[in-house]
């Protein structure tokens, strides 16, 4: 089990500024395959061809499929242990800003409540060309590629790669970061950018940094504690721990 430090509880005052940037690795319990790593989705798919706008031009059917297999397995999973001990801290800490990586939608789902979604939400679709967002009722016909309004595809409602992240999310997860007195990653192998550099920002802008994943990451030997092992026994122990601090 872990040995929560004296320093971090005593820094987990119900005034202190946290952060929390999360990847794959948070839903893994929940069922969900990560990208990178033993099993990981990148293993099995290349990148290029199913996460790029080019794959998309290139083969819109194949990019569709594989979305939509992924669609059916968030549907069929949940939200784990992990993501509800993250609704119970921000209920605990006004002060309190979730960033996550993840299209899943398991943080709102969870009850979570300020969450900047870097990468998007694969539960969404929106226009390849104008940007409009689909209906509920035209998604219902998902054996055929969707068109707009506009004449061109609807495509799934993600950030690939080569594209720029929602600007408003992006720049209030950067605020928050260099506001950050506290500040997780968890669950993340901390290689894709922008993302990866919050954590770095936040250290330099004098934030305490904690790091919760089975495995290092290059970000590893920059935090102050590295807490080795699986978000969804971690932080459930983390807030248990909190409130016996504070009985
Ligand atoms: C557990 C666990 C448990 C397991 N508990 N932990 C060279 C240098 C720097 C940057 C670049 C570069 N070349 C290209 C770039 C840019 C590129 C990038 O960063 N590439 C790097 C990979 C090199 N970035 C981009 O292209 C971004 N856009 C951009 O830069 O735009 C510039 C621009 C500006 C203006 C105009 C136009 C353009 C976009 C990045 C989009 C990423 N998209 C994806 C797919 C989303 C859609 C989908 O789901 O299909 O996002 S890729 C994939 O990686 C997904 C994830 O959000 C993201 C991060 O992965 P994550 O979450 O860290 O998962 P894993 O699998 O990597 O790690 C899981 C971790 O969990 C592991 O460490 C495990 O050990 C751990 N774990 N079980 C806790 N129980
Ligand atoms: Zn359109």
């Amino acid at each position: 089990m872990i040995n929560f430090s004296s320093k971090l509880l005593a820094l987990l005052q119900p005034e202190v500024k946290i952060v929390v940037l999360t990847g794959a690795g948070i839903s893994a319990e929940s069922g969900l395959a990560t990208f990178r790593g033993p099993g990981g989705l990148w293993k099995n798919y290349r990148p290029e061809n199913l996460a790029t706008p080019e794959a998309f031009a290139r083969d819109p059917q194949l990019v569709w499929e594989w979305y939509n297999f992924r669609r059916d397995q968030v549907r069929q999973h949940a939200p784990n242990p992990g993501h509800h001990a993250l609704v119970q801290l921000e209920a605990r800490f006004p002060d309190f800003v979730l960033i996550t990586q993840n299209v899943d939608g398991y943080h709102r789902r969870a009850g979570s409540k300020k969450i900047y979604e870097l990468h998007g939400n694969i539960m969404q679709s929106r226009c390849s060309q104008c940007g409009r967002e689909c209906e509920a009722g035209e998604e219902l016909q998902r054996e055929h590629l969707l068109y707009c309004a506009c004449g061109a595809l609807y495509r799934p409602g993600v950030v690939w790669f080569g594209e720029a992240l929602p600007p408003g999310a992006l720049q209030s997860a950067f605020a928050a970061a260099e506001n950050a007195q506290v500040f997780f990653s968890i669950g993340t192998s901390a290689v894709v950018y922008p993302a990866a550099a919050l954590p770095p920002v936040a250290a330099e802008h004098g934030a305490y940094l904690v790091e919760i994943n089975p495995e290092k990451t290059p970000l590893t030997p920059l935090v102050d504690e590295f807490w080795q092992g699986q978000a969804g026994e971690i932080l459930p122990a983390l807030v248990h721990r909190i409130q016996q601090v504070s009985a």
